[in-house]
């Protein structure tokens, strides 16, 4: 049986909490807890998660985040049809860090109008502020040109947002499937 096949990346700096949240989107898929968080160590390459939304593969696909890492990254944005940007949305420090790479990757050719999700990460903690992302990302608005760009609260410790942040991104990728077609998987 055929199947088609999309890839999606997650990226953002260290510690925002993107292995975290792979762990959760394969306990949603599967229904078989995810590693427990304090098991969760830096990630050093590449962890993926294969799910099953709507007859489709979806790969998320979890790079490491620090920055002798992410020469790695570019290897992937070929094949990539969406984008899991994760903040720390705690962080207000690292605020412009996150921005100043997500300035970036909006400016990679093979990145060009593909969905992106930015997901105000851990927003079980009261000190998280929607607003502070939000406000980058509108600060950022001539960069985003084109593309599907939603920002949605998450957390990756207690599963907030992750189903609805799937499933949008799905949708988003499937409308932009004209500009990037799926790849093909034998399943
Ligand atoms: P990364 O893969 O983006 O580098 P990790 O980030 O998934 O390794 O997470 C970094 C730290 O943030 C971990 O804590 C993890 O438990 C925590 N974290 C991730 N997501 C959330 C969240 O949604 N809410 C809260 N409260 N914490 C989160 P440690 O203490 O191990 O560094
Ligand atoms: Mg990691």
């Amino acid at each position: 049986m055929r199947q088609d096949e999309y890839n999606v990346l997650m990226l953002g700096l260290d510690g925002a909490g993107k292995t975290t949240l792979l762990e959760k989107i394969k306990h949603i898929d599967t229904g078989i807890p995810g590693m427990s968080p304090d098991k969760i160590q830096p990630t050093v390459g590449v962890n993926i998660t294969k799910v099953t939304i709507e007859k489709d593969l979806v790969k998320f696909m979890d790079l490491g985040g620090q920055k002798d890492l992410r020469r790695i990254w570019e290897s992937y944005y070929e094949d990539s049809h969406g984008i899991l940007f994760v903040i720390d949305a705690t962080d207000r420090e690292r605020m412009d860090e996150a921005k100043e790479l997500l300035m970036l990757l909006v400016r990679v050719d093979d990145l060009e109008g593909l969905p992106l999700l930015i997901a105000a990460n851990k927003c079980d903690q009261k000190e998280a502020e929607l607003v502070a992302v939000k406000e980058m990302i509108n600060g950022m608005a001539d960069c985003l040109d084109e593309r599907d760009v939603r920002v949605m609260e998450t957390s990756g410790i207690e599963g907030t947002g992750i189903k609805t942040a799937m499933e949008w991104l799905h949708n988003r990728i499937i409308d932009n499937k004209g500009a990037k077609p799926p790849l093909v998987a034998d399943v």
